[in-house]
């Protein structure tokens, strides 16, 4: 009898242990859904955590994504795994606030020569100074260092930068650079902020750009953070002060009007831009900002409702913006909002060869985190 009523008890506490277990996996399973609503399955990924202020993200031929952090740091880290496994530190790069270590891009033939090329701020002769470098990655090391640009002003906010290398015989790198809070750089075709410019992979300027002697592509920008070349159409986005944030086409020695004109031209700045050929924005913000940033191509059928657009990211509005383009490139036709405040200030991306998009957080305090992601919600 007394057997009975404990294997009873017994059958009772193995029942409130099976509710309970069932409870608890049910609780976890809504705590999950609750940090990651409405996504399926592994639709986001954190790859990687506890990063701070990363700036350029790039998907690399050896597979793994390339990195920088404001900071001066170089990381290339195992996608499927986060682990991290070559990291370097600038010597000389200097970072304040918005200045750092920036911009980066890999040689077309990287994974024959190593090249890899960065723009950082620094400190030259006392005067905070930005510059294009090209390094050499041999041996899991970063070595022989060769200054490309030089003598471009930095400063707290304002400093670009993006690098994109075009894929042609010849291969050209295009850099954008920032007005560093000086409004009368942009429209000077001799200074070399606020531009879009153009050189060889060795530093060279090439004979066709539309100024002679000279890597000036484009003028009259103000801070453009996003750089891509998609169907042989170079876009840029560029930040607006408190209005108008632009998406721009970038064409051969056109003025995109900093600081005269902002978004279309229009009002007071119409004679400005018939005097001096101003090509507009193919999106602008209007009369508030969202501060956009980075910028890629989405050409993949993993995410078919992405394929064949622009994908941008924004810092104070905080998603991604899907930016449907006409058949032709050169107009937008429909911008769609994703994961808004999901993560934080966004700033930069990368896509796989398998049309997973990669993106990395701005939010500093060592909180950052690099993200992979699937399938949009
Ligand atoms: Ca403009
Ligand atoms: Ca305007």
């Amino acid at each position: 009898m007394r057997q009975d009523i404990a294997s009873t008890r017994c059958n009772f506490i193995v029942m409130n242990r099976t509710l309970l277990s069932l409870l608890i996996t049910f609780l976890c399973a809504s705590c999950r859904n609750n940090q990651l609503p409405a996504i399926n399955g592994e639709a986001t990924r954190v790859v990687k955590s506890g990063l701070n202020f990363p700036w350029e993200i790039i998907w690399g031929q050896d597979d793994h994504i390339w990195m920088t952090e404001r900071d001066g740091r170089i990381s290339c880290i195992d996608p499927s795994n986060g682990n991290v496994i070559f990291s370097f530190r600038i010597p000389d790069a200097e970072s304040n606030n918005e200045g750092g270590l920036l911009g980066m891009a890999l040689d077309p033939n990287f994974s024959q020569n190593g090249f890899l090329y960065i723009v950082y701020d620094y400190r030259k002769a006392g005067v905070y100074t930005e510059k294009l470098v090209r390094y050499t990655y041999a041996n899991n090391a970063l070595n022989n260092p060769v200054v490309l640009i030089d003598g471009i002003k930095a400063n707290s906010n304002h400093d670009g930068s993006r690098l994109w290398i075009t894929n042609e015989a010849s291969p050209k790198i295009f850099m954008s650079t920032g007005d560093a809070l000086d409004q009368t750089l942009p429209q000077n075709v001799n200074a070399l902020n606020g531009k879009i410019l153009r050189i060889n992979l060795d530093g060279t300027i090439p004979a066709d750009n539309p100024f002679s002697n000279n890597p000036v592509w484009s003028y009259g920008h103000r801070n453009p953070q996003g750089l891509v070349m998609a169907n042989n159409i170079l876009y840029s986005s560029e930040h607006g002060p408190d209005i108008e944030d632009e998406l721009n086409v970038i064409e051969e020695g056109r003025n995109y009007g900093w600081p005269n004109v902002m978004g279309p031209c229009d009002g007071g700045e119409v004679s400005f831009c018939s005097t001096n050929n101003v090509k507009e924005p193919i999106w602008s913000s209007g009369n508030s900002t969202l501060a956009v940033c980075g910028l890629d191509y989405y050409a993949s059928d993993l995410i078919p409702e992405w394929k064949n657009s622009l994908l941008m990211l924004t810092l104070k509005n905080a998603s991604i913006r899907q930016i449907k383009l006409s058949a032709d490139g050169h107009s937008v036709i429909e911008m769609q909002t994703y994961f808004k405040d999901r993560w934080g200030r966004l700033r930069d991306l990368c896509i796989s060869p398998a049309g997973k998009v990669y993106v990395c957080t701005s939010n500093g305090g060592n909180n950052d985190v690099l993200l992979e992601i699937s399938k949009p919600e």
